[in-house]
């Protein structure tokens, strides 16, 4: 026979407990504390008796986890354990409690007061070396911070973002001092942003950032704030600004950089449709291009989209140099699921170099009608050249930057998701897409190619260490050694970062 599922028993011990957890009144002396004691691992008794004994002592204890609380105590959860059941919780940023061990509370009874919660009792998360990339481990390791390298190029930068509300925050006021055109400010918050995303924990208290490169006080101020109230007040001011918005909306046209959107500012304009509406304004072709396909360019990339994009360009590419090599690069072979355009890196083992091939491509697309828009850049490239000894200097291969029109048929036959239903009979069956095609001599393919994977501050940080480590100059052309006065040959990436003595970073940890 089955066992009946609540005995009398049972239903007495509930009614015990119950009587228990019901807070019986007892004086508050100590505001400052609110408590919540967990009962995972601990017990319905076990909880029941301590809520009680610490209310009698006058302590404020939540028999639910309300938004007024602000310290969790548990006992024999790690730190780990506890933040896995608050994310089960829904109570939004788990940041705000601080988490303590149960020895808090039971020194706090002895003494029949609050003790200052130290190191010993603060639950601690350890770092496990087995733990999944998407994991965030969510306690400093103590060492840990102290070995974040100042060079992007040393560290490891997945995905795998565990600070994306700081980054966020960083993001804008970053764009915000670029639309102002201070450079240094914005770089500042660009190394922040960058540095903070390689850190496999979540930042929690301020002494989880300690010892952690490029974070000035301006930074840890505002970390600091967003820890205490969830946001920031300088963002949400720059959210607001007049200037920051219609910059936003300038550069969110192709061809619109900070010069127009400068003078489009001081002609008083503030949203794309005022722009349009002057037809006195004389519109570069990129830019009438940019208005033209602003919906589609503005609506990110996805991955399937650049998948399907991969196969048109590499058989145009393929029927004019059957032998090339067509790489796809930029944030897509560093397994971004988005992006704003597709990069690819076009090289011929054969012919070594051939100034035919984008002509002859762009041509092709145009008779097949699939060029919204092209601009075609020669090489300037000169073999003697020593590399650039700018972080951001553009490369001088020969590239073509275009808007091609991708038949969504095209994205369909690679994807199993079902195309959205289309409203209207004669809805629009493509989209724009940008994008870059980059063509190189096969003797610089694997600097083009780590030029072209980027992130940008990964390339700034690679250049920025060959100078100043390794007294070398880099760019996407070559790597040239100062000292020994020659130009280091290099096959493939991995040789590169032998060449600069550093470990091999795969393009999935550049992310940076
Ligand atoms: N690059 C660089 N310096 C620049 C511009 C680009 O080193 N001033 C490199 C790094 C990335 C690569 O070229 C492609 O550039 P983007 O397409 O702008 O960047 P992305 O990483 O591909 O990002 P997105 O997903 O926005 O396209
Ligand atoms: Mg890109």
């Amino acid at each position: 026979m089955d066992k009946p599922s609540t005995t009398i028993s049972d239903l007495k011990k509930k009614r015990r407990m119950n009587a228990l957890i019901s807070p019986t009144l007892h004086e508050i002396k100590f505001n400052e504390f609110v408590l919540f004691i967990l009962e995972k691992k601990m017990g319905t008794t076990r909880r029941a008796f301590l809520m009680e004994l610490a209310r009698r002592k006058g302590f404020r204890v939540e028999s639910e986890l309300s938004d007024s609380v602000t310290h969790i105590v548990a006992e024999n959860n790690s730190c780990s354990d506890v933040l896995e059941w608050l994310a089960g919780q829904n109570v939004g940023d788990s940041s705000r409690f601080e988490l303590l061990d149960i020895s808090w509370l039971t020194e706090c009874m002895k003494v029949g007061k609050p003790v200052e919660a130290i190191g010993k009792h603060q639950l601690v998360a350890k770092v496990s070396s087995s733990a999944s990339p998407s994991d965030c481990i969510t306690e400093t390791p103590p060492l840990a911070t102290k070995e974040v390298s100042q060079y992007a190029c040393k560290r490891r930068t997945t995905l795998n973002n565990c600070n994306q509300k700081f980054t966020d925050a960083f993001e804008i006021l970053a764009k915000n001092f670029e639309f102002r055109e201070n450079e240094g400010i914005c770089l500042a918050f660009m190394r922040a942003i960058s540095v903070l995303k390689c850190l496999p924990f979540t930042i929690v208290r301020m002494r989880d950032i300690e010892g952690v490169p490029w974070l000035g006080e301006q930074v840890k101020s505002i970390i600091e704030e967003i820890i205490e109230d969830g946001e920031s007040s300088r963002v949400k001011a720059v959210l607001n600004d007049e200037r920051y918005k219609s910059f936003l909306l300038f550069t969110s046209i192709f061809g619109v950089g900070l010069k127009t959107s400068e003078k489009w500012y001081r002609q008083g304009f503030r949203t794309l449709d005022e722009v349009k509406a002057d037809k006195s304004l004389k519109l570069t072709k990129m830019q009438k291009a940019g208005f033209l396909y602003h919906e589609d360019l503005v609506s990110c990339v996805a991955k399937e989209e650049a998948d399907a994009v991969y196969l048109i360009v590499k058989e145009a590419v393929r029927a004019f140099l059957p032998e090339a090599l067509v790489t796809l690069t930029g944030g897509f072979r560093r397994g971004k699921k988005i992006g704003h355009d597709v990069d690819f890196l076009i090289s011929d083992p054969e012919s070594g170099e051939d100034e035919q091939l984008l002509p002859n491509v762009i041509k092709l697309w145009e008779k097949q009608e699939l060029l919204l828009y092209y601009d075609l850049v020669e090489s300037t490239f000169e073999k003697t050249k020593l590399p650039s000894r700018k972080v951001d200097a553009m490369d001088h291969f020969q590239k073509c930057f275009l808007i091609l029109k991708l038949h969504h048929q095209k994205v369909d036959s690679n994807r199993s998701k079902p195309p959205p239903e289309s409203k209207t009979h004669e809805a629009k069956n493509w989209k724009a897409i940008r994008v870059d095609l980059v063509m190189c001599p096969i003797q610089q393919y694997a600097y083009a190619l780590l030029g072209w994977t980027g992130s940008r501050q990964f390339e700034r940080d690679l250049r920025r260490y060959a100078t100043h480590e390794k007294k070398m100059m880099l760019d996407n052309h070559a790597l040239y050694d100062k000292t020994k006065k020659i130009f280091l040959k290099a096959e493939s990436e991995e040789d590169i970062f032998t060449h600069l003595g550093l470990d091999y970073i795969e393009p999935w940890e550049r992310n940076a």
